[in-house]
């Protein structure tokens, strides 16, 4: 009897799916491939269901003999080891990104004469409402808020991109490519204390009070799925921070990262160009604590950011209060540097991993751009933020276009590089 292959990332087994196994029943052996969660989330969303939950699943399939686990995206050990004489999927891999996989298995199944098979996607009512069912899901605190602690498991390193609106939101969460033979995507979210106040027009001195930060999640939240980690600069008074915890973790906020500094907070990026004072490491501590003990939910991360490369006060500093910091109980370290040679990073990272192999390490590689995420991953390294990028490319564009616009008296000529106003209108899902 010949093989029929197919690769299920679903949740849910709706009709699209049963009409799949359906088709495929008529060309022989029906194999159910289930997606890994690490697969998973690289090119699809976060599972909401397990995987154990989605194996059964699969196998209870009437007309399924057989279910195998595909841990990668692209076919090509599945392929091997089974040898299909088919492949089938929903004609919706004809299209980017997906298109990319099915160049993979279409390469693959033409070195023995295997062949494809596209069924038309089962477009309805129905299939759509469960899609968007699964993503309001995701969207919820509870299953957005615990997201973050299991990403760092699955994942090397964790991507985060900085968001300060529904619409950088939108990018963040939407954005897939395709990369090195693969699809990518980011995994989480930073609500950057520089950006959401640039957005503002306002300078990064905790000017842009809680109140309107938590708009800006709540602007986020309302359009995306994917963890939201928030720069909480100094944390403000433990008085107030303690409030400021509680009501992150109500919002489905994943983890709040403080820095070790007091007084009047700059942009660490200023370095020692302006004033800014370090926390002493028994106040600092005491902050951190406390907020552990008003935590609610066990998912909750608080995060505690070492300026001490900034401030120029050495590894040892910076070692000494990594230490304090996870003893007071932060569930991870940020260490930031404004070096453009990541050589002071990874040496703190490898001397922190020497003694320490379980806590987060967090970096924000705004200055010392150069090194890759693999790299970071091989010292240690288990959220990588890219913290300002969106707006530092967003800014440039805008000032163009209105350079532009004052210098031809019409808007003609920069039509070409702006986005199609249909497209614009049709950028946000309507309900
Ligand atoms: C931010 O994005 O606001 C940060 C990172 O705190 S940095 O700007 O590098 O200090
Ligand atoms: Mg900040």
């Amino acid at each position: 009897m010949k093989k029929v292959y197919t690769c299920f990332c679903t949740d849910v087994i709706h009709e699209g799916h049963l009409n799949i196994i359906n088709e495929a029943k008529k060309y022989g052996e029906v194999i159910v491939g289930v997606l890994s969660d690490e697969a998973m989330i690289r090119f699809n969303r976060f599972p909401t269901v397990s995987f154990q939950e989605r194996l059964e699943m699969a196998k209870n399939i009437d007309g399924v003999s057989r279910v195998i686990i595909q841990d990668e995206i692209m076919y090509d050990k599945v392929i091997a080891e089974l040898k299909p004489d088919y492949v089938i999927h929903g004609d919706n891999w004809q299209k980017a990104p997906l298109k990319s996989i099915r160049d993979n298995v279409e390469g693959l199944l033409n070195t023995y004469g295997g062949e494809i098979i596209d069924v038309p996607y089962t477009f309805n009512e129905n299939v759509s409402l469960i899609d968007k069912k699964i993503k309001e899901k995701l969207s919820m605190p509870e299953y957005r808020r615990k997201r973050l602690r299991q990403l760092i498991k699955l994942r090397d390193i964790v991507k985060t991109i900085e968001v300060h609106s529904g619409l950088t939101g939108l990018i963040a969460e939407k954005t897939v490519v395709e990369n090195d033979g693969g699809l990518d995507q980011f995994d989480a979210m930073w609500i950057s204390s520089l950006c959401d106040s640039t957005a503002k027009g306002k300078p990064d001195i905790e000017l842009v009070d809680m109140t309107s930060r938590f708009r800006t999640i709540s602007d986020v939240t309302e359009v995306t799925t994917k963890p939201i980690i928030f720069d909480g600069d100094t944390g403000g008074k433990t008085e107030h921070f303690v409030y400021t915890v509680r009501t992150l973790e109500r919002m489905g906020v994943s983890a709040v990262i403080i820095e070790d500094k007091i007084g009047l907070k700059k942009n660490s990026l200023f370095g020692t160009d302006v004033e800014q004072t370090q926390d002493s490491i028994e106040h600092f501590c005491s902050k951190i604590s406390t907020a552990k003990k008003v935590q609610l939910t066990d998912d909750f991360m608080i995060i505690a950011r070492i300026e001490s490369l900034i401030l120029e006060k050495g590894m040892e500093d910076a070692l000494t209060r990594a230490r304090a910091y996870v003893k007071a109980g932060a569930d991870g370290i940020m260490i930031h540097s404004r070096k453009k040679d990541p050589a002071e990073i990874v040496e703190f990272c490898d001397k922190f991993r020497a003694e320490d192999k379980t806590t987060p390490i967090v970096v924000v590689p705004s200055s010392f751009n150069t090194i890759t995420e693999s790299e970071l991953a091989q010292h240690g390294v288990n959220i990588v933020i890219y913290a300002n990028q969106l707006t530092r490319s967003a800014f440039p564009a805008m000032e163009q276009t209105a350079r532009d616009i004052l210098k031809y008296h019409r808007a003609k000529e920069v039509d070409d590089r702006l986005m199609k106003i249909k497209e614009i209108i049709s950028l946000i899902d309507e309900l």
